[in-house]
C-alpha cells in the first residue's frame, strides 16, 4: 500500500545571512513575522516597509526523513500540493525540478535519493517582469505585472488589497512511497436521473511494473463495482438506486456520500482479487453529492437569461463574491474557512462566487460549501488585465486548468466554471482593443482552451466565458439584458436609487464601500487619531478616489459630519447597507427576469475600507446584518416606480405566502396619517406586486410609509435624510441577560449598537433597526458581560442612530 510521509518538520528559511525556523505549509512573510524580522504588514503603513521581501530570493530547506518506507517500496515521489511560485527544487544539490505556477501541484520521482531538500524561490516580481519584457506589455487595470506569472493576482495589490508578493510552500508537501502502481488521477462524473445516481470513475494509474494485473474496486452508498485496468486506464461505473438529492441551503438537505476507490494487485475476475499478491496498492476517498445543475441561457422576451436550475428548481441566486480570506492564503485554516462560510450561510447566502483575482479554492473551502449547501461559482484565475497567450504561460494555463477542474469535480457545491473577471469587458470598453493592436490578450483561453478543458474533463458542469458576458461579441459584454452584468455605475458615479433604472438578467457584481468595524481600525491603526483622511486610514483605502466616492455618496443623503470621525464611520456604514439594499430589493422583486445578485464582496484579506460585508478581522459590518433581511426566503419591500409606489412580497420559499399587510402612512413626529390593510398572496418561489393606494403614499419630507406582515417590515421615506425634519431621537436603554433592550419614545432611524466599542470581542446579533415611537428591540451581545450602571452607560454611548441635521 502506498505510504505517505508528510514533510512538515525541520524546515528552515534562508536568505543571505538569515536562517530561521519555517512552517510548511506557509510562506516567507509569515515566517519572517513569526521570527520578528518584519513588522506586521497589516498594521499601520508597515506594508510599504516590507515591500523588499517580494523582490528577494528565499530558500526553504529540510532533511528528507530517513524512513525505512523507501526501502520497502519500488518508487518514491516528492509531492508538493502547491509552490508559490517560481522555484527550483534540489536534493543534496542535485536539481529535481523547476516550477513557475502557484495554481498547480507537482510530483517528482526521487527514487533512491535522500539528503538535504532545498526549494529555492526566485522573486515572482522579477519573473513577471522578465516575461513581460519578453512578451511585451499588455493593458491592465493595475500597474503591477500580475498577468505575466501564474500566481494569485491580488497578492500584487488590488483596490481593496495590499501589495504583498510572497513566496513559499503554501500547500502540504510529502513523500509518497509505492510499488507496482498508484492511482494517478480520478475523474468522478456524478449524475442522477429519476432517483438513480450514477458515479462513473474515470481512473488513470501510474505503474512501476508494466505487466502486473490490476483491478479497481469502488463503493458508494452500499453499491460495489470492479473494473480491470488495461494499461493505465479504467472506468468503474456504479448505479446507486434511490439516492437522496443534494440541495442548496434553503431548498433541502445536503446528503453526502463517501466514494471509496481501491487499486488492487490481481485479476478482476477472481472472487478475491489481490489474494496472494500485495493486495491493496493505493486508495482514493472523496465525498460526493447527487444533484443536477443547468444554466438556462435561452433567449426570451427580455433578452438572454442566466438562471441556475438545480434539481429542476429554478433559483434566484442570493450570492456574494469571495476573495482570498487572507493575502497570505496559507494562513486560512480549515476552521477559518468554515467560520467565514458559516457566516455567509447565516446571512441567507446560497451562492458564493470565487473571484478570478484569487485562487482555485481549497478542499477545505469546498468541503465547507458542500456541507453548508452553498453553491459555488469558480472563476478561472484571470482578472482585470490582458493576459498573454504565448509560452511559457499558455502551457501553464492548460496544465493548471486540467488539474483543478478534475480536483474539484467531486464537490456537489461547484455549479459553474467562469473564464475570467472583466477581461472581455476590458477588451471592448477600456481601450484595450486599440492598445493591443492584435497582440494576444486571453480570448483564446476564455473562448477556446478553457471551455474545451471543462467539456473534456467535466461535462457535468456549465461554463461561461467571463463575468460579465452577454454570450456573444454581437452585443456589449456588459449588456444588462443578456447574461451576467457588473453594476458599477452607482458606486462610481450616481446615487443608489438609480439601481432601479435597470433589471439585469443576473447581477454578478455590485457594491458599496464602508470602513471596517471600529475595533478593527483601532487594532490596525493603533495610536492614530482617526479621521477619514488620516495617514493610516488613507493607507488602508486602496480604491481610486475611494474616499471621494464615499463622501459624494454620503452627501446625497446626509450632511457631511465634518470633524466627527465616529459619525462619519457610522453614516458611511449605514450608506453601504442602504445602497446594497436598494439593489437587492429592486432586483429580487424583478424575479424571474433577474435571477441573481452577487454582492461585491463578502470578505476582506486584511483590515481595510472596502466593499466587504465582513471586515478583515472577521467582524460583521451593518451590511452583513442587512443581508440577513435581504436574503431571507421572504422579503417585503416598497418600490418607488415611475407610476407610483409598489409593495413587493418576494417569496422564495416552497410554500405560498399570504397575509394582510398593514400599511401606515406616518408623520416623522409619530402620528398615523392613514392606515389600510392590503391582502397579499405570493405563490411558491414567486413575487407578488401590489400598487400602494394613493392615499397611503407619503408626501413630502415629513412623511413615511411603513408596511408590516408576519413580523417583516418595509419602510419607505420619500426624501433624503438631510431633508427630513426628524425629531431629536429619544430612547431608553436597559441591560437584560445576554444583551440590551432599547425602547424608543420617538422615531429612531437606523439604530446601531457598535458592540466592538464595548469590548473588541463583543458581537451584536443585529445591525440597523428602525423603531417607531413606543417600539422596543432586544439586541443580543456575545462576548460582553454587562453588570451595572456603568455598563448601561457604555452601551448607550455605543449606540448610534440618524439624528436631525447630521
Ligand atoms: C470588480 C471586481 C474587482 C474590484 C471590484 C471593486 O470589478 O472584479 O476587480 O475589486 O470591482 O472595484
Amino acid at each position: 500500500m502506498l505510504e505517505a510521509s508528510p514533510l512538515t518538520e525541520g524546515w528552515i528559511l534562508r536568505h543571505e545571512g538569515i536562517a530561521l525556523p519555517a512552517r510548511v505549509p506557509g510562506c516567507v512573510h509569515t515566517d519572517l513575522l513569526a521570527a520578528g524580522v518584519i513588522e506586521d504588514p497589516f498594521l499601520g503603513r508597515n506594508e510599504t516597509g516590507v515591500a523588499w521581501v517580494g523582490r528577494r530570493e528565499w530558500t526553504y530547506e529540510t532533511d528528507l526523513p530517513a524512513v525505512s518506507a523507501a526501502e520497502r517500496h519500488e518508487q518514491t515521489d516528492l509531492v508538493f500540493e502547491g509552490l508559490d511560485t517560481v522555484a527550483e527544487i534540489l536534493l543534496d544539490g542535485r536539481p529535481v525540478g523547476r516550477t513557475r505556477n502557484m495554481h498547480r501541484s507537482y510530483r517528482f520521482d526521487v527514487t533512491g535519493m535522500t539528503g538535504r531538500l532545498s526549494v529555492r524561490f526566485g522573486s515572482a516580481h522579477a519573473e513577471a517582469e522578465a516575461v513581460r519584457g519578453r512578451l511585451g506589455e499588455r493593458p491592465s487595470a493595475y500597474p503591477e505585472p500580475y498577468a505575466y506569472v501564474r500566481k494569485m493576482a491580488c497578492s500584487f495589490g488590488w483596490d481593496w488589497g495590499p501589495t504583498l508578493v510572497t513566496a513559499g510552500i503554501w500547500r502540504p508537501a510529502r513523500l509518497e512511497h509505492w510499488s507496482t502502481a498508484r492511482i494517478a488521477r480520478v475523474r468522478p462524473l456524478v449524475t442522477v436521473e429519476e432517483g438513480m445516481g450514477r458515479v462513473e470513475l474515470a481512473v488513470e494509474v501510474e505503474r512501476s511494473r508494466v505487466e502486473a494485473p490490476l483491478t479497481l474496486e469502488a463503493t458508494v452508498g452500499g453499491v460495489r463495482a470492479r473494473a480491470r485496468v488495461d494499461g493505465t486506464r479504467a472506468t468503474v461505473r456504479l448505479d446507486v438506486p434511490d439516492v437522496d438529492l443534494w440541495w442548496p441551503r434553503g431548498y433541502g438537505e445536503q446528503p453526502l456520500y463517501d466514494v471509496e476507490l481501491t487499486l488492487l494487485h490481481g485479476e478482476a475476475s477472481a472472487s478475491a482479487p489481490g489474494r496472494g499478491e500485495a493486495g491493496a496498492l493505493d486508495a482514493w476517498r472523496r465525498r460526493i453529492g447527487f444533484r443536477t445543475v443547468e444554466l438556462d441561457r435561452r433567449p426570451d422576451a427580455h433578452g438572454t437569461g442566466f438562471t441556475f436550475v438545480v434539481n429542476g428548481e429554478r433559483l434566484f441566486a442570493r450570492g456574494v463574491n469571495w476573495i482570498p480570506d487572507d493575502v497570505f492564503p496559507s494562513r486560512v485554516s480549515r476552521v477559518r474557512y468554515r467560520e467565514r462560510l458559516r457566516q455567509a450561510a447565516d446571512a441567507g447566502v446560497d451562492l458564493v462566487r470565487v473571484w478570478g483575482g484569487g485562487i482555485y479554492e481549497s478542499e477545505d473551502f469546498y468541503d465547507a460549501c458542500d456541507e453548508l449547501g452553498l453553491l459555488v461559482w469558480q472563476d478561472f484565475p484571470f482578472a482585470c488585465a490582458a493576459y498573454p497567450e504565448e509560452q511559457p504561460l499558455r502551457g501553464e494555463v492548460e496544465a493548471e486548468a486540467r488539474e483543478n477542474v478534475v480536483r474539484l469535480m467531486p464537490h456537489p457545491s461547484l455549479v459553474l466554471w467562469n473564464g475570467n473577471n472583466e477581461n472581455l469587458w476590458g477588451f471592448r470598453d477600456w481601450d484595450w482593443e486599440r492598445r493591443l493592436a492584435g497582440e494576444s490578450w486571453g480570448e483564446g483561453y476564455y473562448l477556446g482552451l478553457l471551455p474545451r478543458v471543462v467539456a473534456e474533463s467535466d461535462p457535468t458542469r456549465p461554463y461561461t466565458a467571463g463575468s460579465p458576458w452577454s454570450g456573444s461579441w454581437d452585443r456589449h459584454p456588459n449588456d444588462p439584458a443578456h447574461g451576467t452584468h457588473h453594476s458599477w455605475e452607482v458606486w462610481n458615479q450616481v446615487d443608489y436609487a438609480d439601481y432601479r433604472l435597470h433589471v439585469p438578467r443576473f447581477v454578478a457584481e455590485f457594491g458599496w464601500q464602508a470602513p471596517p468595524a471600529y475595533a478593527t481600525l483601532r487594532r490596525a491603526l493603533a495610536g492614530e487619531e482617526l479621521a477619514p483622511g488620516s495617514p493610516g486610514m488613507l493607507h488602508h483605502q486602496k480604491a481610486e478616489d475611494g474616499n471621494g466616492k464615499l463622501e459624494r455618496g454620503l452627501v446625497r443623503h446626509f450632511a457631511l459630519p465634518e470633524g466627527d470621525f465616529d459619525r462619519w464611520h457610522y453614516l458611511t456604514q449605514v450608506n453601504q447597507a442602504r445602497a446594497v439594499a436598494a439593489g437587492i430589493e429592486h432586483w429580487r422583486s424583478s424575479w424571474p427576469v433577474c435571477a441573481g445578485t452577487v454582492v461585491w464582496q463578502l470578505n476582506d484579506c486584511w483590515p481595510v475600507t472596502s466593499w466587504a460585508a465582513i471586515d478583515g478581522d472577521g467582524r460583521e459590518k451593518p451590511l452583513y446584518h442587512e443581508l440577513r433581511r435581504l436574503y431571507a426566503d421572504r422579503l417585503l419591500t416598497l418600490r418607488a416606480r415611475d407610476d407610483g409606489l409598489v409593495l413587493a412580497a418576494v417569496n422564495q420559499s416552497a410554500d405560498e405566502w399570504s397575509g394582510t399587510v398593514v400599511l401606515r402612512r406616518m408623520s416623522v413626529e409619530g402620528a398615523v396619517l392613514a392606515r389600510a390593510g392590503l391582502d397579499v398572496s405570493a405563490g411558491r418561489r414567486s413575487v407578488a406586486l401590489l400598487p400602494v393606494p394613493g392615499e397611503l403614499e407619503p408626501v413630502g419630507p415629513k412623511e413615511y410609509l411603513v408596511a408590516d406582515v408576519d413580523g417583516l417590515r418595509a419602510l419607505h421615506f420619500p426624501a433624503a435624510d438631510r431633508e427630513i425634519p426628524y425629531p431629536r431621537p429619544e430612547f431608553e436603554v436597559a441591560l437584560v441577560p445576554g444583551g440590551i433592550t432599547v425602547t424608543a419614545h420617538t422615531l429612531v432611524r437606523d439604530l446601531l449598537l457598535q458592540a466592538d466599542r464595548l469590548d473588541p470581542r463583543a458581537r451584536a446579533d443585529r445591525g440597523l433597526v428602525t423603531l417607531l415611537p413606543g417600539e422596543t428591540v432586544t439586541i443580543g451581545v456575545r462576548g460582553w458581560e454587562a453588570r451595572g450602571e456603568r455598563d448601561a452607560a457604555a452601551a448607550r454611548s455605543a449606540l448610534y442612530c440618524v439624528e436631525p441635521g447630521r
